[in-house]
This record gives structure tokens, C-alpha cells and sequence, in this order.
């Protein structure tokens, strides 16, 4: 059995099913170009998915059969709605192409429009773009018996703009194109237009969305080596646009790509993209989501990726204090145990100290527990809260660096509301410990 199918089986079979409150949102199955939509008052995800195929299918390396929808209601918790299109179901489409890439869904009077790419299986194109509709995001869709005339290329992004007007955004490559919807939204207006004003170098993966009466072009743009998101500003759906420069930094560590959506969901923006978390493999890919802000000029801050995500962290369970919010001396890896997907902070130094943003306290705590490894002589964990030093726990050698124990320190605290926790270490090893979790009780 080779690599890649061994990583599928640990995750796929292995692994529980688990939706995560942190990045990547997704450890059960792997995700990619999430596409991000508010309906209803809930935030809909609706993502590719990689698999590993047979030698020979897919393109690109990437093979990807099929499309599953999500939702969370509060950023923590996330529901997986399963599959809703398959290759197979694809009226036009080869039914092996494993061709299915990044997706996108909008809503107009009550039907929920779903744009998809497949190889088709009249050689037209590389991909052409279907539609399928619904009467609920989640399903059952309809799929439409031919592509839409006209758009031939890959990662479709719908706008529908304030007066009712709906643009199609497509392709992969040096141009990137636009066309305007008919009512039907499943035929174009004429012709699809160049879209101007773009700075050279790959591009795909399109996202418009309209802020404050400024339309942003959103699109990974491969400047140096692998994909940043860049974005462009205009006053016109079509453009032309005017180049801003980067949202997020190009990723350095063997993932060519990167795809994103942008939206508001009460009150706070969030970008949605991917990574290759799990099997650090640029194929096998999975979605993660970070908060996003602007300047009061409209510009969008550059966003660093975080493993932190989004949404709060309650402490009914333990924390994965290894999806932090920032940290210095330390390291990630994932967890030696093959039965869970999951990691744990290691190499972690004298003086190193992690930040855990937005944990939702609620109570009186008596105790605070850490599940810690090491294989030297330990050191001291300094729990701080708002600056205050709430707890200070030891932690002495366990045998060696993968043998985990349970060290718990008496607090008898009353923490309320929403927090940030910082852990800082101490001690005169090299490396002082590994640790998987946190808890409060
Ligand atoms: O997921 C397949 C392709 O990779 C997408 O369509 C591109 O945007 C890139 O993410």
C-alpha cells in the first residue's frame, strides 16, 4: 500500500468522526476550496474534497470526486451534511474524472444555486462549470443536463450585486474572466470578459465580494513560488480593477496552493482557505477559517494563518493548546498515538510560551490538569490569565518523550467570560516537555 493511501486509511477509518473548534475545521475527511456563504442565519461551508486515487486518476495530482456541504451555527461546532453531488451524478460530466475542483453556492428567491466544475465528457475543456439548484443548501440538488455555454474554465464565484444583477468570476491561468448571469442563473449575457487590470502570474480561484459600495476581487495569484491571496479593488463587477496587493502570505512548506473565500457573519469577517494540516500532503488538503479585519480605509489586513481558527473554545473539554493563537520556542507535530488525528506541542524550551485566544470560562475551577511527556528532567508550566498568574505546575521527567501523563495543580479560581490563556515555561534543559492538552475542572 503506498503512502497516500495510508494516510487516507488513518484519517478516513481510524480517525473518529470529529469537527473541530479550531484549524483545520475538519479532521474526518479532507477538504479543500472552501467557499463560504451565510443562508438562513447559519454559516454554510462548501468545500472540495480530496481523496486518494487509484494511480493514473485525477489531474494535477489532485482527485476529487465529490462535494459535501457543512454549517455551524457558531463557529465552534460544525455539522458535516454529507455528500451532495457525485462525480457519477454529473449528467455531462466523466464519470471517473475525478475532476471535481473548487465550488460555490448562492441563494436568489429561494433556490440555492450550485456551481461546479467537471471534465466533461465532450472534450470541450479541460473543465466546464454546471449548476445544480435546491430548495435548502444542504440538499437534495438537482443538477442541470448540460454545462453553462460559454464558461469554460475552472472555480466558479457567483456575485449576486445589490440590484439583482448576477456575475459568474472563472478560470485558471495568466486571465481570469467574468460573464453576467441571465435571471435563469444557469445561462450567461453574451460573451465572457477579460478581466482587466490584474497583476501577471497565475491566477484562479476568483472570490468577489462587495464592501461598502467597493467591489474586492479576491483570487490566489502564484507571485514566487507558490499561491498568496491577493486582491483588487473597482467600482464595477467587471472590472477593470486596481492591483492591492496580498491578504495572506504564500505558503513555504510544501503547498503550491491556497483558496479562499471572504464573508461577514454577525458582525466579524472571516477568510476560509486551506492547508495541508493533516497529511502534509499538497493533495490531500483541509479547510481552515481565521478572522479577517480591515483598515478604516477599506484595505484588508494582511492575515497571518493561524492554527487558532475561529469560534470559542469551551472548557467542558480539553483544550488542543497546540492550535495556538501565537507561540515562541516551541514546535507542533502530530500526535504519535495513529488512532487519533491530532498534536501536540514539543521542543518546547526554557522561556517558550504559548497564547490560546477566546476560551469561553463559566465557572469556579478547582483544578487545572495538563497531559505532558518528557524526556528530560521537566520543568514548570505558569498558567496567566488577563496578566495574572493563576497556577504553577510541575512537570518532571515521564519516561520519555511519548509517554504521557495526566499533572494536575489545585486552583480554586472563579474564571468568568471570555479569555485569552498564556502558558510560559521554565526550566534549564535543552527542552523541557511535549504536551497534548489542557484542561479546567
Ligand atoms: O482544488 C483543485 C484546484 O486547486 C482548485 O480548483 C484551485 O483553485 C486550487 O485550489
Amino acid at each position: 500500500m503506498n503512502k497516500n493511501k495510508i494516510i487516507l486509511l488513518l484519517v478516513a477509518v481510524i480517525a473518529s468522526f470529529q469537527l473541530m473548534a479550531q484549524n483545520p475545521i475538519v479532521t474526518h475527511m479532507f477538504t479543500a476550496d472552501p467557499t463560504a456563504r451565510v443562508f438562513n442565519g447559519k454559516l454554510y461551508v462548501f468545500p472540495s474534497t480530496d481523496v486518494v486515487c487509484d494511480e493514473g486518476k485525477g489531474e494535477n495530482g489532485f482527485c476529487m470526486p465529490s462535494y459535501n456541504v457543512f454549517s455551524t451555527k457558531n463557529l465552534t461546532n460544525w455539522t458535516d451534511h454529507g455528500k451532495i453531488i457525485d462525480q457519477t451524478d454529473v449528467p455531462w460530466g466523466k464519470k471517473d474524472g475525478f475532476g471535481m475542483w473548487a465550488p460555490d453556492c448562492v441563494e436568489k428567491d429561494g433556490i440555492y444555486y450550485y456551481y461546479y466544475p467537471a471534465p466533461p465528457l465532450d472534450k470541450s475543456g479541460f473543465r466546464r462549470v454546471g449548476v445544480a439548484t435546491a430548495t435548502n443548501p444542504e440538499g437534495p440538488y438537482k443538477l442541470e443536463k448540460t454545462y453553462i455555454e460559454g464558461v469554460n474554465g475552472i472555480d466558479p464565484n457567483v456575485l449576486i450585486d445589490d440590484d439583482g444583477k448576477a456575475y459568474i468570476y472563472f478560470g485558471g491561468g495568466k486571465e481570469l474572466f467574468v460573464a453576467e448571469l441571465n435571471d435563469d442563473m444557469k445561462s450567461i449575457k453574451g460573451e465572457a470578459k477579460l478581466i482587466e487590470g490584474l497583476p501577471k502570474g497565475y491566477k484562479e480561484g476568483s472570490f468577489m465580494f462587495k464592501k461598502n459600495g467597493t467591489y474586492y476581487f479576491t483570487f490566489p495569484h502564484d507571485k514566487s513560488g507558490s499561491e498568496e491571496i491577493a486582491y483588487a479593488t473597482g467600482t464595477n463587477p467587471k472590472g477593470p480593477f486596481e492591483y492591492k496587493g496580498m491578504i495572506m502570505e504564500r505558503f513555504k512548506d510544501g503547498i503550491w496552493t491556497n483558496h479562499h473565500s471572504i464573508l461577514e457573519y454577525k458582525k466579524q469577517w472571516y477568510i476560509f482557505y486551506h492547508h495541508h494540516d493533516i497529511s502534509n500532503n499538497q493533495h490531500l488538503r483541509s479547510m481552515r477559517a481565521d478572522s479577517l479585519f480591515f483598515d478604516k480605509k477599506g484595505k484588508i489586513l494582511e492575515k497571518k494563518a493561524t492554527l487558532r481558527g475561529i469560534g470559542l473554545t469551551s472548557t467542558d473539554k480539553p483544550i488542543q493548546i497546540d492550535r495556538y493563537s501565537d507561540a515562541k520556542g516551541l514546535k507542533v507535530s502530530r500526535l504519535k498515538d495513529k488512532n487519533v488525528v491530532g498534536w501536540n506541542l514539543d521542543y518546547i524550551k526554557p522561556n517558550a510560551f504559548v497564547t490560546y485566544n477566546s476560551v469561553d470560562f463559566c465557572d469556579r475551577y478547582k483544578k487545572i490538569t495538563y497531559r505532558v511527556a518528557s524526556g528530560s528532567k521537566g520543568g514548570k508550566i505558569k498558567l496567566y490569565i488577563d496578566n495574572k498568574l493563576i497556577s504553577t505546575t510541575e512537570v518532571t521527567n515521564t519516561g520519555n518523550w511519548n509517554t504521557w501523563k495526566e499533572v494536575t495543580t489545585n486552583i480554586n479560581k472563579k474564571i468568568k467570560g471570555v479569555k485569552d490563556i498564556k502558558l510560559v515555561f521554565e526550566g534549564d534543559d535543552e527542552y523541557l516537555m511535549n504536551i497534548d492538552w489542557v484542561k479546567f475542572e
